[in-house]
């Protein structure tokens, strides 16, 4: 099977009501991914293996989603140098703040490029991921380029009541 360019991974099956958002939009911009659930805590063989082979298979972005005590973007950074994009899911106990700081304040060496709170990260991160794609990718580029214009067209000048 061939390996798309992208790869959504997640805490847990709670975190894809979040990350659902970054595959619409990968959807919408016609770029190919895989979804996988990879916990740091509760699969973490998963996740070293998952790292390990990520740049063999040919994985060219991960966007990496999770909640609370949020260490999968950052060991997933750890493992492969396939550009990691965290997406801090919001919790209930600290909105979200414990996984922001979580994913966000990582040590020289090992980045990751970190979204803001929720399903807004989570679109953003496929955003950031087409971005990177499209360096190296023309259609893709003009593609992503009409999705902004999109965008800034759809925001009317004036507000409404309706
Ligand atoms: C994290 O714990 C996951 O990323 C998730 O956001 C959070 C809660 O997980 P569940 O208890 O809902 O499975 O590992």
């Amino acid at each position: 099977m061939t390996t798309p360019p992208v790869g959504i991974i997640m805490g847990s099956q709670s975190d894809w009501e979040t990350m659902k958002q970054a595959a619409t939009l990968l959807d919408e911009l016609e770029i190919g991914y895989e979804t996988r659930i990879v916990s740091a805590h509760r699969t973490p063989d998963r996740l070293w293996e998952y790292g390990k082979t990520a740049v063999g298979r040919g994985l060219q972005v991960i966007i990496a989603g999770a909640g609370g005590a949020a260490h999968l973007p950052g060991m997933m950074a750890s493992k492969t140098r396939v550009p990691v994009i965290g997406v801090p899911v919001q919790t209930r106990a600290l909105s979200g703040v414990d996984s922001l700081y979580s994913i966000l304040q990582m040590p020289r060496g090992y980045p990751v490029a970190t979204m803001a709170i929720g399903a807004a990260g989570a679109a953003n991160g496929a955003l950031m991921a087409a971005g990177i794609l499209a360096l190296q990718d023309p259609a893709l580029a003009a593609r992503l380029d009409k999705w902004r214009d999109d965008l800034t067209a759809s925001i009317p000048e004036e507000p409404s009541d309706d």
